[in-house]
């Protein structure tokens, strides 16, 4: 680690406060204040920025995630993703086990991904009722999935949130998502565990578990055990069937498959510990560092395929606004895709120039 890494956060200015009668204009002042006694606050209006298309709202975001990037949390912190169908229990199980985490002594933050959000409005909010006791909490931070419409933006937001969450003090991450599209695959690859949770009362497809997502599962929780028990032992036995088809792990980890309810609390104790474990055992072999390191690399590719694109879709609407702008070209052209490689070699052409 660089001597710039070991520099605190208080250092840049111990004196700076965020207050938000009086907005600061200055990303560090924003990051200061995620560190001061007003986090919460700050901490929800730099995640709004991360959300937010507005140039000058990027370059500030992209200020704040430098800085949290620079100045890393000195507790070591754990990701945790969790996932399931519909129904299955993930707001119920958050609420419980999260208040188990700041039970014992951990500070949380839960994030949201998800893609059916910009039509609902965010999921977790409607859920705040399930988690009542938890949102109130003063050690939990809870923020529904942005509803940003651009590409890739939601996955980008939340790859930055739980950075911001961490250098606002939080040690324990959970981003929740529903298993639409490509949701989990995205939590995945923004986590350091990823937490299955399925429904009791299976059928022969594994109760339309998505293929492949088994693979994704570093623990498998089978919840409602307290009103299907027999149902849930059973789901259980088959996921385990399931997942021994699978090839076994690189780095040998065991895929357990637990019951629990997450209504009574039954066997979430035997969850945290199992996640404990992980995090240890990884955190020891160095994998987890290699995970977040090789993240960030994927990070970085989407960054770049989404500024690119976001360069591009202007590029054409400038061209769209020429007379006959695209209409000619696809005219002149015996071809779709000559018309299409006429536009793009003009487009890097002009390119250099804008950078
Ligand atoms: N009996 C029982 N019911 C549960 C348990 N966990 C959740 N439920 C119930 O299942 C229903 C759905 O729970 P949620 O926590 O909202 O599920 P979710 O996965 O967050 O649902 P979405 O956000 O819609 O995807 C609610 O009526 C819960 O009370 C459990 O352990 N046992
Ligand atoms: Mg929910």
């Amino acid at each position: 680690m660089s001597e710039k890494k070991k520099i605190r956060a208080s250092e840049i200015n111990p004196r700076l406060h965020y207050q938000a009668a009086n907005p600061p204009a200055s990303a560090r002042a924003l990051f200061a204040g995620l560190r001061g006694a007003g986090h919460r606050r700050a901490l929800g209006r730099a995640i709004t920025l991360l959300e937010s298309s507005r140039p000058e709202d990027r370059l500030l975001a992209d200020e704040l995630v430098e800085l949290a990037e620079q100045f890393p949390p000195e507790q070591p912190t754990f990701r945790l993703g969790v996932s399931g169908t519909p129904g299955v229990g993930k707001s119920t199980f958050v609420e419980h086990f999260g208040l188990e985490l700041v039970a014992q002594g951990h500070r949380l933050a839960v994030l949201a991904v998800d893609p059916s959000s910009s039509l609902s409005g965010g999921s977790i909010l409607g859920d705040k009722t399930r988690m009542e006791e938890l949102t109130r909490h003063p050690d939990v931070f809870i923020r529904p999935s942005p509803t940003g419409g651009q590409l890739g933006g939601v996955v980008a937001a939340t790859r930055a949130a739980v950075l911001l969450c961490e250098a606002a003090g939080y040690d324990y991450i959970i981003v929740e998502t529903v298993g639409v599209g490509q949701a989990e695959w995205q939590v995945h690859s923004l986590t350091d565990a990823f937490l299955l949770l399925a429904q009791p009362g299976a059928g022969d497809d594994l109760q339309g578990i998505k293929r492949g997502i088994l693979e994704l599962a570093d623990l498998i929780a089978v919840n409602k055990a307290d009103r299907l028990p027999e149902a849930a032992k059973q789901t259980a036995l088959e996921l385990k069937r399931g997942l021994h088809l699978a090839p076994a792990r690189p780095d040998g980890w065991l895929v357990k498959v637990r019951t629990i309810s997450a209504i009574t609390g039954q066997g979430l104790g035997a969850i945290r510990q199992r996640l404990a474990e992980y995090a240890t055992t990884r955190r020891a072999s160095g994998a987890l560092e290699k995970q977040r390191a090789q993240q960030r690399i994927t990070w970085l590719r989407e960054r770049c395929e989404e500024d690119l694109l976001l360069e591009f879709r202007s590029f054409l609407q400038e061209k769209e606004g020429t007379t006959d702008g695209l209409r000619r070209i696809l005219d002149e052209h015996s071809s779709l895709s000559s018309a299409a490689s006429v536009i793009l070699a003009e487009f890097f052409k002009t390119k250099p120039n804008k950078l």
